[in-house]
């Protein structure tokens, strides 16, 4: 089906990387949008062409009841009264995945899940290049949707997050995933982790071939023309098994992968590079190809990275975790001798860090809490934290009670907009500092 919209009124909303990549969309097609934000100064202003008309400060209400086809962010929340009102009264609402949806002539590989999208990701499209196939990757990883048109792909990787998932009707993937669920974004959602969960998994709904967590699959509607593969436990096609702390990768009872001959590091890889192996078979792309990735894979930039090593002190950035699970899974994949220094805050979107407190009892573990957030989270496991305004203060501070064979991670389990402009320069900061202090 091909969809037009030359005779429609087009509103996109939110001037960041979204907007702008929307905007060129429409323009290479001769169509003149006009875009609103809410913010007054929004990052991306100048990088709006000349012609399109804009508001500032407010979702204007004219402009939004006026229109056919609203594009939408994936940082603006759909639940906006005004925006309930304007689908009430039959306007259309989508967001740019669905208009990529739309184009898109090759195949797609969906990818979604609370932690580790940008890894998974990434591992396919590393052995999908190695297996000489053209690939594109892009979504919520960084790089908008829309823009992947413009390059010559054969195959193209979408990472997704909830928010892009709520306002896509026509994806259809050649194959789709959702990693894991777990509590995140809950300020979003009005009817909390059901409504997340319940959007996390809309991913399967076109898709040929779902890649499910094998406790997932009963829950989900079984449908007799799509094709089923599962994850997650012995009983799964693909599984870990663990023999003596060594982790295999398996498939149907068969040890394909052992990870002590590969780079990658720790239970939260483990499974990422399962579900990577599980979409490369499904694509049959060659075994050979996905043991070459994973034999010089190294984790993405603030990932639980290993960023500084001295006087046998690690330093550890794994900025990118902006939900409780991610700092769960970081404590996880930690063998230590020595004391971990953990530090911890910013905002929180309403989760429960009462999760993490069985965790702290099994560590010998410090834990400096920082942010909007970090008054409250230092209350949880109150004998061993303490609060203090900043990163920069709380790692001046532990810099000078560290000893050889501790571990300093950063792991906030929040989202970074309180005091940094991203997961990166939160992350950044860390890497200088741990550098400058130590
Ligand atoms: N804005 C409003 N009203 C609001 C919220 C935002 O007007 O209620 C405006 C802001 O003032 C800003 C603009 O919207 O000018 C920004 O839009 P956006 O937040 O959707 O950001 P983009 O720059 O378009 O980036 C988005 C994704 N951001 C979010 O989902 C918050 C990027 O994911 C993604 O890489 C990019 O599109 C390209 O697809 C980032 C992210 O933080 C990495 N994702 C979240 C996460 O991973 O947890 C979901």
């Amino acid at each position: 089906m091909s969809y037009k919209y030359s005779n429609k009124k087009i509103l996109i909303l939110g001037i960041g990387l979204t907007g702008i990549s929307c905007i060129n969309f429409f323009l290479q097609r001769g169509i003149v949008p006009k875009i609103i934000d809410e913010s007054q100064k929004p990052d991306y202003l100048n990088k709006i062409p000349k012609n399109i008309q804009y508001k500032l400060g407010s979702l204007d209400k004219t402009w939004i009841l006026e229109s056919d086809l609203i594009i939408i962010s994936p940082g603006i929340s759909s639940f906006k009264p005004i925006l309930i009102k304007a689908q009430i009264l039959g306007i259309e609402i989508i967001s740019d995945i669905e208009l990529f949806s739309r184009e898109a002539k090759s195949p797609i590989i969906s990818v979604t899940g609370t932690n580790g999208k940008s890894t998974v990701a990434t591992m396919v499209k590393k052995i999908a290049e190695q297996s000489g196939c053209k690939v594109c990757l892009g979504g919520n990883i960084g790089f908008p949707a829309l823009e992947m048109l413009d390059k010559k792909a054969d195959l193209y990787i979408l990472e997704l997050s909830s928010f892009q998932l709520e306002n896509i009707f026509t994806l259809k993937s050649k194959i789709a995933v959702v990693l894991n669920i777990t509590e995140d974004h809950l300020d979003r959602y009005p009817m909390g982790f059901k409504q997340y969960k319940k959007i996390k998994l809309s991913i399967y709904k076109n898709s040929e071939i779902c890649l499910i967590n094998e406790t997932e699959k009963k829950y989900y509607f079984k449908n007799k023309n799509k094709k089923y593969i599962t994850f997650g436990t012995k009983k799964s096609d693909y599984y870990i098994d663990y023999i003596k702390e060594n982790a295999f990768l398996c498939y149907k009872k068969e040890k394909i992968i052992d990870t002590s001959k590969t780079t990658l590091y720790g239970y939260q890889n483990y499974e990422n590079a399962l579900i990577s192996l599980a979409i490369s078979d499904a694509m049959n792309f060659p075994r050979n190809k996905t043991k070459d990735v994973f034999s010089k894979f190294s984790n993405l930039p603030h990932r639980f990275q290993i960023v500084h090593k001295k006087n046998n002190i690690f330093w550890i950035n794994d900025s990118k975790s902006t939900n409780v699970n991610s700092t769960k899974i970081a404590l996880k994949n930690i063998n230590v001798q020595g004391t971990i220094w953990l530090l911890l805050g910013g905002d929180k979107k309403s989760a429960n860090f009462n999760l993490l407190k069985n965790d702290f009892k099994k560590l010998k573990i410090k834990i400096y809490c920082f942010g909007k957030d970090g008054m409250n989270i230092a209350k949880i496991y109150k004998n061993n934290s303490i609060y203090v305004e900043s990163l920069k203060e709380a790692m001046i501070l532990i810099a000078q009670k560290v000893v050889p064979g501790d571990i300093v991670l950063l792991s906030p389990g929040c989202s970074s907009k309180d005091q940094f402009k991203n997961f990166e320069e939160r992350g950044n900061l860390f890497i200088t500092l741990s550098k400058e202090i130590s």
